[in-house]
């Protein structure tokens, strides 16, 4: 009888921290690593998935044609909390779990956008452009109470970012048709997206929207926010219009904008290029001590999936229809 076998596609895992490693050895698992350094592309993953029980999932696609072709996989544990490349459908069907780390992402990701509206509000990932070229040039920077802030979703990542920012005192607007505007947090206004879009000094986003929805910030939204105003997206790249984000900062309609994630990543497009522009390679949750978490959370998953369900010896063999 072989031993249950986990993929552990995520690229990065137990960088700094061999605890999660650790458990999933200790727990028996046959363990196999992307070998890659990259996140697996989906004309591959069938075969390199096939024969896996569970996977610690990145941001890989699992679509349904995937998940039909991995009969062995019981479970999809994310080191993360987004599963918009996830067929959650399919994999209700063909009874796969799924598994996120929810609480692991809220510090970090609360603390990368506070960091990108700093970087705005101050210019500095222009300074940045132009001291590399020599430029020495003062630019008067803003207070974040002098700011409106508007957060397009409200959801545990969009209160904690309000949270954080309130320590620093802008007036901060949110939209998200989910949120009961009576029981907002005090301090915080509810609008439609277009009001906040009008009135936002700067916009970030945070909705957990599926791709399949389109872009949430398009060309028409990005006209109708202020002229001057920045935009931040620590959320999904395919919430934006990247070409039209590209003309709005181009045509200074945007003053600047930061960007942790992209309708393709990697990212080598012209927003790069831009001295007003902030780009991070999707990096929202990274840090030493959350990734540690996400990382142990993410094993508990799996190991706590199958010690629950006292897996009979015969389903590794394969996924009861
Ligand atoms: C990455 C994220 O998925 O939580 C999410 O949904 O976008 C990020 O945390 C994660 O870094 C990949 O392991």
């Amino acid at each position: 009888m072989s031993r249950p076998l986990v993929y552990v596609a995520v690229q990065q895992f137990g960088e700094d921290d061999a605890r999660a490693r650790t458990l999933l050895e200790d727990a028996g698992f046959e363990v196999r690593h992307n070998p890659f350094g990259r996140r697996l592309v989906s004309g591959e993953m069938a075969e390199v998935l096939q024969g896996a029980a569970a996977v610690l999932a990145g941001s890989e696609p699992y679509d349904a044609r995937l998940l039909a072709a991995l009969p062995t996989l019981r479970c999809i544990s994310r080191c993360g909390v987004g599963v918009d490349a996830i067929d959650m459908e399919a994999a209700r069907r063909l009874g796969i779990a799924v598994y996120t780390t929810p609480d692991e992402v809220l510090e970090p990701m609360a603390q990368m956008t506070v960091a990108m509206i700093l970087a705005l509000a101050r210019h500095l990932p222009l300074y940045l452009s132009e001291a590399r070229s020599g430029q020495w040039r003062k630019h008067t920077g803003v207070l974040l109470s002098e700011w409106t802030i508007g957060l397009v979703g409200f959801g545990r990542i969009g209160q904690a970012v309000a949270r954080a920012l309130q320590a620093f005192g802008p007036r901060l607007l949110i939209a998200d048709p989910l949120a009961d505007p009576a029981a907002l947090p005090p301090r915080i206004e509810a609008r439609s997206l277009a009001s906040l879009l009008a009135e936002a000094d700067l916009v970030s986003l945070h909705v957990a929207r599926p791709a399949a929805e389109g872009v949430l910030i398009g060309r028409q939204e990005l006209a109708a926010m202020r002229p001057g105003s920045r935009l931040v997206n620590t959320a999904r790249g395919y919430l934006v219009d990247e070409a039209a984000l590209y003309d709005a900062l181009q045509s200074g309609h945007l003053s600047a904008a930061a960007l942790d994630v992209f309708a393709t990543e990697p990212y080598t497009g012209p927003l790069a290029k831009l001295p007003q522009v902030l780009c991070t390679p999707h990096v929202g949750s990274l840090t030493r001590a959350s990734r540690s978490a996400m990382e142990l959370r993410c094993v508990r998953h799996v190991v706590e999936h199958f010690s629950a369900r006292h897996e009979e010896k015969a389903t590794w063999a394969g996924r009861a229809s």
